[in-house]
């Protein structure tokens, strides 16, 4: 059973719904920086805080503190005995790819499978629209898939030579999605 994974797809393409789930099924550690740099404005950290302003504007928060805060939770993991995990919108930039692929080679945890969740930009709109989170109104979401397309979309090719990614169609009910991304874990 494929325990190492990750989910990449363009802002609403549901990584965080079908990451839940399937973490949720198999035990593994769900980590989705999305919802960790929320965590952090929430609680108003110094982290947070710098945070807060970027993801508003749709951007990317430095890769410096997102990887610091994915390697410290990896490493919490590792240190409690292990087990599979699922990043959930991490790495989204070539750079974020190569510091991942050094801490997993320092951790002897070699990602086993990347899937990619594809969807229309039409329907990612109108799904980001209907759930209305801060960093939900149009501007910021057209701004959202601008940078998705420029940083996030070179990861498809990176992973694709590496043999590791798998695309799956992300429009459909929660459950056909989870049952064709379910398909290719075994
Ligand atoms: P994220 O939290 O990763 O969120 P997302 O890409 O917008 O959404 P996701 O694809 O997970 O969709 P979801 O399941 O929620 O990123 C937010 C911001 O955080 C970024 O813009 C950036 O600033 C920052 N950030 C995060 N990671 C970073 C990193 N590594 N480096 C730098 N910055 C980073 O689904 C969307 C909606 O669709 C929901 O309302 C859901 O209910 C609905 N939905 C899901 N599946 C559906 C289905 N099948 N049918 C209908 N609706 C569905």
């Amino acid at each position: 059973m494929t325990q190492r994974l990750l989910f990449l797809g363009p802002p609403g393409a549901g990584k965080g719904t079908q990451a839940q789930r399937l973490a949720a099924a198999q035990g593994l550690l769900h980590l989705s920086t999305g919802d960790l740099l929320r965590a952090e404005v929430q609680a108003g950290s110094a982290l947070g805080q710098e945070a807060e302003a970027v993801m508003a504007r749709g951007e990317l928060v430095s890769d410096a503190l997102v990887l610091a805060i994915v390697r410290s939770r990896l490493e919490q993991q590792q240190a409690a005995g292990g087990g599979g995990w699922l990043l959930d919108g991490f790495p989204r930039n070539l750079a974020q790819a190569e510091a991942l692929g050094q801490l997993l080679d320092e951790l002897g945890q070699p990602i086993q499978l990347v899937v990619l969740m594809e969807l229309d930009d039409a329907v990612l709109i109108e799904r980001l629209l209907s759930r209305g989170r801060a960093d939900d109104n149009e501007a910021v979401i057209r701004h959202r898939l601008e940078v998705y397309r420029e940083q996030t979309a070179p990861l498809i090719a990176y992973y694709r030579e590496r043999q590791l990614l798998q695309a799956v169609e992300a429009a459909g009910t929660v459950e056909a999605i989870e049952a064709r991304i379910a398909a290719l874990l075994t």
